[in-house]
């Protein structure tokens, strides 16, 4: 079986997964799950207990979450493509301490912003929340550039899997108006740069639901039902599907 990445809809973190996908070249499928309510479904707590996208289920049947182990994974399983430099290297490491930024400071400074619409905020605790989600992602956004300084790409001279993540989070600041990217002259060179890239465009598609035109090793759409009840066929008789899962992922 080809790996499979659960990636969400609307606007997920998962995005950078799929471009990854289609920079690494390796032959994968996808399997959409809507959010808030088929991510957090029983059915898909199967596949990762913590009701969260990006999950990527491994050629050889386990099942990985969290972007940076499923973006590690999809480096070292490609890695002529250069999207993870080798391990023990500078450039691994400055990839790494980038990709660590935007997994941790980059994606948080979202989360007042989010809290604040997913919950409905308003008047005098929605100023307070939204003020803090606009300072902490200007701040984000300076520490980027500096860590960009003058070079094309986010982790140095070649695009990695660092660059894929950053274009799924770096919408959230369209999505909730903070800032003219502008501001950040070099960031946003990068992020008009990599909206062009085949990749970036195909991800944009699949989450729209529309014909997108893979230029990497993209093997279609599974359905998550069909997926449950194919492993629950292949798991020996009188088992449920959550052990059949079990079993199969180890
Ligand atoms: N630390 C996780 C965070 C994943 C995460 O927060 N995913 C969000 C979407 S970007 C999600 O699945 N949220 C569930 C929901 O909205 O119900 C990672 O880096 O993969």
């Amino acid at each position: 079986m080809h790996p499979i990445l659960f990636y969400g809809v609307p606007e997920c973190c998962s995005f950078g997964s799929i471009v990854a996908l289609e920079w690494s070249g390796l032959p994968y499928q996808l399997c959409r799950i809507e959010m808030p309510t088929v991510v957090s479904s029983e059915a898909y707590r199967r596949i990762n207990p913590v009701a969260e996208t990006p999950s990527l289920r491994t050629a050889d049947g386990r099942q990985v979450n969290q972007s940076m182990a499923i973006l590690h994974h999809i480096g070292a399983q490609s890695t002529g493509s250069g999207l993870v430099p080798a391990q023990g290297t500078p450039e691994f490491d400055f990839f790494n301490e980038v990709l660590a930024f935007l997994n941790t400071d980059f994606f948080e400074s979202f989360s007042p912003l989010w809290y604040a619409m997913e919950h409905g905020l308003a008047n005098e605790e929605q100023r307070v929340v939204t003020t803090m989600g606009h300072h902490k992602v200007r701040k984000v956004h300076a520490d980027l550039e500096q860590m960009l300084g003058s070079n094309p790409c986010l982790a140095g001279s070649r695009r990695t899997a660092a660059d894929a993540y950053f274009m799924g989070i770096a919408r959230w600041n369209d999505f909730h108006q903070v800032l003219d990217r502008r501001e950040f002259p070099a960031l946003a060179a990068l992020h008009a740069r990599l909206e062009l890239d085949p990749a970036v465009r195909f991800a944009h598609a699949v989450e729209r639901g529309e014909f997108a035109q893979s230029t990497g090793a993209f093997g279609g759409h599974v359905d998550l039902d069909d997926l449950l009840l194919r492993l629950q066929a292949e798991a020996p008789a009188n088992s449920t599907a959550s052990e059949a899962f079990s079993r199969h992922v180890g």
